[in-house]
């Protein structure tokens, strides 16, 4: 392994010659430079080392982790058994992630909450309390914090701290992250746990600086209430963000215009409070339904596969099936109705068709149910939104449909929207309009190796990774649900879960064999990101516009960059490579 310390004289250098006017409590001025004091040396140690761990100064590390989200939070807890010196880089003041940013109102996750929850200590599992079937935005909140006290993490996370570069000294093997105020941190390993939602993307419509009015992004959502009550409102976008919030801006608005440019399909939730019973119920068998849900494509348990195809029942037979799943409610559980339906466009186009029915059903005005009626994708191809009387918001006297498909918005006025076809006035405005999905927080930060190497130029035709974990060339640096991994496909939680336990795994190996550098082999990466790309190419999924593919951003290469082959299958492929000495990876001295 490395001497770390070696790694901070170097460190000393830099800091002296490229950001000689950065003040911190760790420098102190000297003239116009600033110089660091507080480097310890020691020989020869490596991550983990008591020597190093005691003696290093305030600002290296083990492993830098980046983002506080869930995958941050538990890859924190986990390497503290390791006994490693972590410290985790979050952008905002708390917390949380995705549920720290995404406070629109009807902000509610669409996985059900005992199952979308971590699985790590039975205790939390057990002492926890999910008041409804989905939660909301505020309670997933509420637990996030709580397991941040109960775990003690706060004391190992520096908030309101915006990561901007990475380099990775190929001399050292250290990373060197620097933040957007300047700060300078250096840690042997750098973990990405930055998620895949997590910038926000609102498109650059001439005029947004004029309009008078207030504007929101649901990514970025303000912290106290927003009050939409007596005003004119308009949203632009109907992806599972817009789906959520027009119920419940359309309840408090005078009148909300929805701006749509593709209909989207979306089934209902049917949410409802969780009785004690089933609470108890789920506690008592938390272990078994834990273990089931790992042996599913998508981590969730109490939906059992599939056995038909969707063909092989009669039409009278199929309409039952998903009556009954459409008032059951849940999206996951309506997709897993039969084998095929992903797979096969005849199959899918019957249960798309199911949906369009029940649109034209909900929505009494004939025209609006019709643009209302998805036509131009399969239905789950794209991320299928789960909602609270979404279609019947369209019933509302205040709510007014705007197809922007063949009229689009051309600019944003002082007043409010134009399209080609007229201009609607507001008081506020809302981008429910979705995020440089998966790779964008990534990219967001210039990540380079000493040799050349850079990220944004390497991923420049998509993102290429190994197992979703790693990418060849960027040694150290591992990705939590990176693109390539099951990821977004998956109940969030379970893929988190098991890829910090991986993690960890590898880390405790390096630890234990004294390794210095970790790095996937670029042949591997090759042959991961074909077999990603032959797995996504056996289903529908490519042939949506949607963010899975870069769809929603221009220029964005299409690439479909989720790992489909589920979660179960993908587990056993990452335990394989663990137990055949990390095959694919060139581990060295
Ligand atoms: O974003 P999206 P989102 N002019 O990209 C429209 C997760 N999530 O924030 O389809 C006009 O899906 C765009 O139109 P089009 C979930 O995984 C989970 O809603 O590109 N319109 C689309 O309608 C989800 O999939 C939960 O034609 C423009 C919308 O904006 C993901 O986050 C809740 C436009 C964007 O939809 C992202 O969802 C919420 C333009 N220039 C989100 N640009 C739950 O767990 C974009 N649009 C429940």
């Amino acid at each position: 392994m490395y001497s770390a310390s070696y790694c901070a004289v170097r460190h000393r250098w830099e800091f002296v010659l490229f950001i000689g006017n950065y003040a911190s409590q760790n420098h102190v001025a000297w003239g116009s430079l600033k110089i660091r004091l507080d480097y310890a040396y020691t020989q020869n140690s490596s991550i983990g080392d008591t020597a190093m761990t005691s003696a290093a100064p305030a600002s290296q590390y083990d492993v830098v982790v980046i983002g506080a989200g869930f995958a941050g939070m538990y890859t924190l807890h986990r390497l503290r058994e390791l006994k490693l010196r972590v410290k985790v880089l979050e952008a905002g003041d708390g917390v949380g992630g995705t549920w720290y940013w995404n406070r629109y109102p009807g902000a509610r996750c669409d996985v059900e909450s005992l199952e979308y929850s971590y699985s790590f200590s039975d205790d939390l599992q057990q002492e926890w309390e999910w008041p409804e079937r989905f939660a909301v935005q505020p309670d997933i909140l509420k637990y996030a914090n709580h397991v941040a006290d109960r775990f003690d993490l706060r004391r190992d996370i520096q908030f309101n701290t915006r990561v901007k570069s990475a380099t990775f000294d190929r001399q050292t093997n250290c990373w060197t992250i620097g933040t957007t105020t300047g700060e300078m941190l250096s840690a042997n390993f750098c973990i990405m746990a930055s998620g895949n939602l997590s910038l926000p993307r609102v498109p650059d419509f001439k005029g947004l600086n004029n309009f008078k009015g207030k504007w929101y992004h649901t990514g970025q959502w303000p912290h106290e209430k927003v009050d939409f009550t007596g005003k004119r409102v308009g949203i632009i976008g109907t992806g599972a963000s817009g789906i959520q919030t027009i119920p419940v801006v359309a309840k408090e608005a005078k009148h909300l215009h929805v701006f749509q440019r593709t209909a989207n399909f979306s089934v209902p939730s049917v949410n409802h409070k969780l009785s004690p019973e089933v609470v108890k119920k789920h506690k008592a068998n938390y272990k078994q339904a834990r273990a089931e849900a790992n042996k599913t494509p998508f981590g969730i348990s109490g939906y059992p596969p599939p056995s038909k195809n969707v063909l092989d029942d009669s039409e009278a037979d199929r309409e039952v099936i998903f009556e009954k799943k459409w008032n059951t409610g849940g999206n996951i559980s309506f997709l897993y109705s039969y084998k095929d339906l992903l797979i096969n466009k005849d199959a899918n186009e019957a249960v798309s068709e199911f949906v369009r029915r029940k649109i034209r059903t909900i929505v009494k005005d004939a025209k609006v149910a019709q643009i209302l009626c998805p036509d131009d994708h399969y239905i789950g191809t794209k991320r299928l939104p789960l909602d609270t009387d979404y279609f019947e918001t369209f019933n509302r006297p205040n709510v007014t449909l705007v197809n922007i498909k063949n009229a689009p918005i051309v600019e944003i006025t002082e007043k409010g929207i134009k399209t080609t076809e007229g201009e609607y006035e507001f008081d506020a405005i809302i981008f429910a309009t979705g995020f440089d999905a998966m790779t964008g927080a990534i990219m967001d930060i210039d990540i380079q190796v000493t040799d050349g190497a850079e990220l944004r130029k390497k991923w420049s035709g998509g993102p290429k990774t190994y197992l979703g974990l790693m990418t060849a060339g960027f040694p150290n640096m591992l990705i939590i649900t990176g693109p390539g991994s099951p990821s977004v496909k998956t109940n969030m939680i379970s893929a988190i879960e098991q890829h910090v336990d991986w993690i960890f795994d590898l880390l405790k190996h390096v630890k234990d064999k004294q390794y210095a550098r970790v790095e996937a082999d670029l042949d591997a990466e090759e042959k991961w990101v074909k077999h990603v790309n032959e797995v996504a190419d056996s289903t529908l999924y490519p042939l949506a516009n949607s963010w899975y593919v870069g769809a929603n951003i221009p220029g964005k290469p299409r690439i479909f960059m989720p790992y489909v082959a589920g979660l179960d299958k993908y587990r056993v492929i990452c335990d394989q490579v663990a137990a055949e000495g990390y095959r694919g990876m060139v581990l060295a001295r």
